[in-house]
C-alpha cells in the first residue's frame, strides 16, 4: 500500500500543471516555500510537457550561436533528454553523488547549460567559474570547495593539470573537447554512451544547489552557497517583472558563465517563464558583433552590464535596425543617466536597471511599466523590504545617506544565500539587528527609489566585476619590483571605475623605465590572477599613507582619486 501511495503521489506530481501563480505568491513571500523543490523536475520538465501539447511551434529553450555558422537549438524536451544523459555521466563515469561538488569552468557553450541542469537532476553542487581564472585561482577554488570533479576546455586543462597534484579532493577531470587528453574523461564520448533514462533526485528547498566564489575587502574569495529554493524559486519575480518575460520572448543575457548574472539572465529568469535563452559564444567582446546580432536574430530582451551599453553608444546606433528588441536591462554596476539618454535617443528604448548581489539576488529594480528615474536603482524588488539605515541599525529618513539594508523579520527571506561556506563569522557579520547589510551606501527618496552612492568597504566594482583589493595587492607583491602596494577604485568613463594600484618600488627597480615597468606589472597580475582584475592604472609612490598601527589607509587614496580631498 505504501509503495502504491508513493507511486501515486509521484505520478500526480509529474503530471501536475506548472502553476505560475503559486510560484509568484511564493516569490512574494505570500505563500510558504514548498518542502521539496527542484527546478529541473518542477519547472523544466513541466515546460517540456506544455510544449508537447502546443499546436503552434514554440521558441527553443536554448538557442546558441557562435557567429561562425555554428548553431544549436534545443526545445525543453531536448534539453531534458540531453541533460538526463549528462546526469548519468555525472553519477556514472564521473562517480559523483548527491551533495558532491563540481567546478565547471566553461565559456558560453551549450554544455554549460547541460551540466547546470544535470547537477540539479543529480543533486551535485554546481560551482561555476569564469574562464579568466588562472592556475592559482583554480587551485584555490579546488582546495576551498573540496570539489571532487572539474570540467573545463582545452585552453584551461594545462592550468588544472599544473595544480591537480596539490588538490587531494579532486578525483575526476572532465574535458569538453573534440580531442582526447590523458587522465581526462571526454565529455562527448561519455555523453554518446550515456543512458537516456534518469530519475531526478527529490531535493528539499533548503538543500545546497550551487556555490559562487565572490570577492570581499579582505582575504581570498568567499564561497556563497545557495539552495534549490533561494536560487530556483528566488528568481521568479525577477524573470517575470524585471525581465518582463513570456514564452514568446527571446532573451539575450551576455554575462560570462562564471557570474550569478548568467544564472539569472540565462537560466532561471527565462526558463521559469518558458522563455528562450539566446546565447552568443562571443569569446572576445566586440560591440559590432552585438549590434549585428541584434539586427539578425529575433532578440526581444537584452540584458547586459552598463559597461557594454557605454561601449555600444560609442557607435552610430542609427545605422542598425533592431527589428524585435523591446526591453533592455542592465545590472552589476550603476548605469549613468547620460548613457540611458544616449541609448534611448538612438534606439527609442529605456534601460531598466536592476541592482542585486550574488548573496541575495535582485534587491531593487526598475520593473517594466514603472517610471524610471535615471541614475536610481529603482524600488525594492519583492520580497525585499529595502531601507537605508545608520550604524546603529535605525532607519534613516528620505534623502539621508546610509547603508543599503534589507529588513529581516522573524524569518530570513528564503531568497537569501544559505551561508558563506566554512565561514560562520563572515556569515553573521552581514546582519545588523533586524537588517541584512549589503555593503553598499545609498539613499532613498520620498517615492521609495534607491540611489546608489558607493561601497562601504574597499571592494571595487569595475565593468560589473566585484574585485577585492587584497587579491590584486597579493598578486602585485609576488613581483620582485614591488615592496608594497595599495589598490583602490579610480573613476573611468567607460568602466565606471577601474582598479588603480599605488606601488612602492624596491630600491633596485627605482631607476627602471616607469612606463615599461607598469606594463610588466599589469602583465604579471594578468598571469597570477584572473586578468579582469589587473590594475588599469598604476602610480609609483615613495610611501603609502598608513594609520599609526601601520594599516594602509586605502580610503585616503580612494578619496583623492575621486576628487574628494
Ligand atoms: O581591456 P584589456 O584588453 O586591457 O584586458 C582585458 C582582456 O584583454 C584581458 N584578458 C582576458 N583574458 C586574458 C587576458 N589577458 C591575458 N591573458 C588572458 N587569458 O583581461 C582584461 C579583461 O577585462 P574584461 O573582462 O573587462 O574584458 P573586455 O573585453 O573589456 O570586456 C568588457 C565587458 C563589459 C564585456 C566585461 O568587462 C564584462 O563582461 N563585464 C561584466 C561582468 C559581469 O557580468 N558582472 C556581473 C556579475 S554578477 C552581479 O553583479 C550580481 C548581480 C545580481
Amino acid at each position: 500500500i505504501q509503495t502504491f501511495y508513493r507511486l501515486f503521489h509521484q505520478c500526480r506530481k509529474t503530471f501536475a500543471p506548472l502553476n505560475l501563480s503559486d510560484y509568484e505568491a511564493i516569490g512574494r513571500c505570500e505563500q510558504e516555500v514548498p518542502e521539496y523543490f527542484n527546478f529541473a523536475s518542477d519547472v523544466l520538465d513541466k515546460w517540456s510537457q506544455i510544449e508537447k501539447k502546443r499546436k503552434e511551434p514554440s521558441n527553443p529553450a536554448l538557442w546558441w550561436i557562435n557567429g561562425k555558422g555554428g548553431e544549436r537549438k534545443w526545445s525543453f524536451e531536448e534539453l531534458g533528454f540531453e541533460s538526463r544523459k549528462v546526469a548519468n555521466v555525472l553519477s556514472g563515469p564521473c562517480g559523483l553523488q548527491r551533495g558532491d561538488r563540481i567546478i565547471v569552468i566553461l565559456p558560453r557553450i551549450p554544455e554549460w547549460w547541460l551540466l547546470n541542469t544535470a547537477c540539479m537532476r543529480t543533486g551535485v553542487v554546481f560551482i561555476p567559474g569564469t574562464t579568466q581564472l588562472t592556475a592559482k585561482d583554480i587551485c584555490y577554488r579546488l582546495l576551498a570547495s573540496k570539489a571532487k570533479c572539474i570540467v573545463t576546455i582545452d585552453a584551461l586543462a594545462p592550468a588544472v593539470d599544473s595544480v591537480a597534484s596539490q588538490c587531494q579532493f579532486l578525483k575526476t577531470k572532465l574535458i569538453v573537447s573534440e580531442s582526447r587528453r590523458a587522465e581526462w574523461l571526454n565529455f562527448s564520448d561519455l555523453l554518446k554512451a550515456a543512458p537516456a533514462v534518469h530519475n531526478c533526485v527529490k531535493t528539499r528547498s533548503q538543500d545546497p544547489m550551487t556555490i559562487y566564489f565572490t570577492s570581499g575587502t579582505t582575504g581570498f574569495p568567499k564561497m556563497v552557497e545557495h539552495s534549490y529554493g533561494s536560487f530556483g524559486l528566488g528568481f521568479f519575480i525577477c524573470g517575470r517583472y524585471w525581465m518582463n518575460l513570456t514564452p514568446s520572448d527571446v532573451v539575450w543575457s551576455m554575462s560570462d558563465t562564471g557570474w550569478i548574472k548568467a544564472a539569472i539572465g540565462n537560466v532561471f529568469g527565462p526558463w521559469f517563464q518558458g522563455t528562450c535563452a539566446f546565447v552568443h559564444a562571443m569569446p572576445q567582446f566586440d560591440p559590432k558583433v552585438i549590434l549585428n546580432t541584434l539586427c539578425r536574430y529575433p532578440v526581444t530582451t537584452l540584458c547586459s552590464a552598463p559597461t557594454v551599453y557605454r561601449m555600444l553608444v560609442q557607435h552610430d546606433l542609427t545605422r542598425y535596425t533592431f527589428k524585435t528588441l523591446k526591453h533592455c536591462l542592465s545590472g552589476g554596476e550603476p548605469v549613468n543617466p547620460e548613457v540611458m539618454e544616449q541609448w534611448k535617443s538612438q534606439t527609442g528604448l529605456n534601460i531598466y536597471e536592476g541592482y542585486g548581489q550574488t548573496e541575495i539576488g535582485m534587491i531593487c529594480g526598475n520593473m517594466k511599466g514603472m517610471k524610471i528615474k535615471p541614475g536610481s536603482l529603482g524600488k525594492a524588488a519583492p520580497p525585499y523590504d529595502v531601507q537605508i539605515i545608520d550604524e546603529k541599525g535605525s532607519v534613516l529618513p528620505p534623502g539621508e545617506e546610509g547603508d543599503i539594508a534589507i529588513k529581516i523579520d522573524a524569518k530570513r527571506p528564503f531568497t537569501f544565500f544559505t551561508r558563506y561556506v566554512d565561514d560562520p563569522v563572515k556569515t553573521a557579520s552581514t546582519i545588523r539587528g533586524n537588517f541584512y547589510i549589503t555593503g553598499d551606501r545609498g539613499s532613498m527618496d520620498e517615492d521609495g527609489y534607491i540611489w546608489f552612492m558607493g561601497r562601504s568597504d574597499d571592494v571595487i566594482i569595475s565593468s560589473g566585476y566585484r574585485i577585492g583589493p587584497f587579491e590584486v595587492e597579493s598578486a602585485l607583491i609576488e613581483h620582485p619590483a614591488v615592496v608594497e602596494s595599495a589598490v583602490v577604485s579610480s573613476p573611468d568613463a567607460i568602466r565606471g571605475e577601474v582598479v588603480k594600484a599605488f606601488v612602492v618600488l624596491s630600491p633596485s627597480f627605482k631607476t627602471h623605465d616607469r612606463k615599461k615597468l607598469a606594463c610588466e606589472l599589469q602583465d604579471h597580475v594578468k598571469k597570477v590572477t584572473a586578468p579582469y582584475k589587473y590594475p588599469r592604472k598604476i602610480e609609483f609612490v615613495e610611501q603609502l599613507p598608513k594609520t599609526i598601527t601601520g594599516k594602509i589607509k586605502r580610503s585616503e587614496l580612494r578619496n583623492k582619486e575621486w576628487g574628494q580631498i
